[in-house]
C-alpha cells in the first residue's frame, strides 16, 4: 500500500546516498548537479550534528579531513542527504592508479543496514568511475569492490568524465572530410560502442554487478540548471522500496523545480 506525502515524510524525511570513488572522480560535482546547486549552499553536519567547514570538499584537500559519518545537505534540495567516502585510495600519493581500500566504505555500509529506523539506513550507493583514468576504460580498480561482496543496499555504477573517452575516439577516427559535427556525432557513437564493449562487458561480469549502471552521457558542467537524467533513471530503478522510491520521486522533482525558476530568471 502506497503512503501518502506525509507519511513518507515523517517515516523518512530524506533519501540517504552514500557516494563512493576516488578523489576527483566527479563525486562532489554530480551531487551538486543532483540538487541544481552551485555549491554555495552546501552544508556539512558531523555525527553529532556539529557544523563541519565545507572546505574539507574541496578537490585539493588531503584525506583524513572528511568522515564517511559527515552528512552532506544542499538548501536548494533538503530532501537529499549524502555521505562521501573519499579517501579509499590506498597508495599514499592519490595515484589514479593506486587500488581502492573499500573496507571503510563496507564497515559503515553494515552498519547502516543495521539501523532499526529507515531515516537512518543508506538507501542507495552510487560509485563514481571516472572515464580519464590512464587505464580507463578498464576501471578494473573499481571492478574490484563489485568483484569483494554483495551490497545490502542498491548500488549504482555512474561513470563520469565521459568525454575523456569521446576525445579518444574524436583522436581515433580515420583521416576524411567529414564536417565538425559529423566528427563529433561518429566520435561520441565509436565512444559508446568502447564503452559498451569494455567497461559495461567488465561490470556485467563481475561477481556481483552493480543493480544498475549509468549511460555513458557528459555531464554538461557549464549548465547548472540541467540535472543528471541518466543517473536519475538509473537509481530510480534500482530502488526496490516502494516508500523510498516515492521519497527518490519526490526529491527528484523538487530539483527539477529549482532547475526551472532558475531558468525562469535568466530569461526574466
Ligand atoms: N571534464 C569533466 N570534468 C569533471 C567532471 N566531473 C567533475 N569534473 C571536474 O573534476 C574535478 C574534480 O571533481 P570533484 O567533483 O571535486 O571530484 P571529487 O573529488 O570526486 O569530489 C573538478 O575540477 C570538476 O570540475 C566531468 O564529468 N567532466
Ligand atoms: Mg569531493
Amino acid at each position: 500500500m502506497s503512503l501518502t506525502i506525509e507519511q513518507i515524510k515523517d517515516r523518512c524525511p530524506r533519501f540517504r546516498i552514500l557516494v563512493i570513488g576516488r578523489r576527483n572522480a566527479g563525486k562532489t560535482t554530480i551531487l551538486k548537479k543532483m540538487c541544481n546547486s552551485d555549491g554555495s549552499d552546501l552544508r556539512i553536519v558531523d555525527r553529532n550534528g556539529n557544523k563541519v567547514d565545507p572546505s574539507i570538499l574541496e578537490p585539493d584537500r588531503q584525506r583524513g579531513m572528511s568522515d564517511i559519518e559527515n552528512e552532506i545537505t544542499f538548501r536548494s534540495n533538503p530532501l537529499f542527504v549524502f555521505h562521501d567516502s573519499r579517501g579509499i585510495e590506498a597508495g599514499a600519493e592519490h595515484d589514479e592508479n593506486s587500488p581502492l581500500c573499500t573496507d571503510s566504505v563496507w564497515e559503515f555500509l553494515d552498519k547502516r543496514s543495521r539501523e532499526p529506523r529507515i531515516r537512518d539506513q543508506i538507501h542507495a550507493v552510487w560509485l563514481c568511475i571516472p572515464m580519464d583514468n590512464q587505464r580507463a576504460p578498464s576501471s578494473e580498480f573499481e571492478l574490484a569492490f563489485f568483484n569483494a561482496r554483495a551490497s545490502p543496499v542498491p548500488v549504482i555504477a555512474v561513470f563520469t568524465k565521459f568525454e575523456a573517452l569521446i576525445d579518444e575516439a574524436y583522436n581515433d577516427l580515420p583521416e576524411d572530410d567529414l564536417s565538425d559535427t559529423e566528427k563529433e556525432k561518429n566520435a561520441s557513437r565509436d565512444a559508446q560502442l568502447k564503452f559498451d564493449k569494455t567497461v559495461r562487458k567488465a561490470i556485467e561480469n563481475t561477481a556481483h554487478p552493480p543493480d544498475q549502471v549509468t549511460d555513458g552521457m557528459p555531464l554538461d558542467l557549464n549548465d547548472e540548471r540541467t540535472g543528471c537524467r541518466g543517473l536519475s533513471e538509473a537509481t530510480y530503478a534500482a530502488i526496490q522500496d516502494v516508500t523510498l522510491s516515492d521519497l527518490f520521486a519526490m526529491a527528484q522533482r523538487s530539483s527539477f523545480q529549482v532547475g526551472c525558476l532558475k531558468v525562469m530568471e535568466s530569461i526574466m
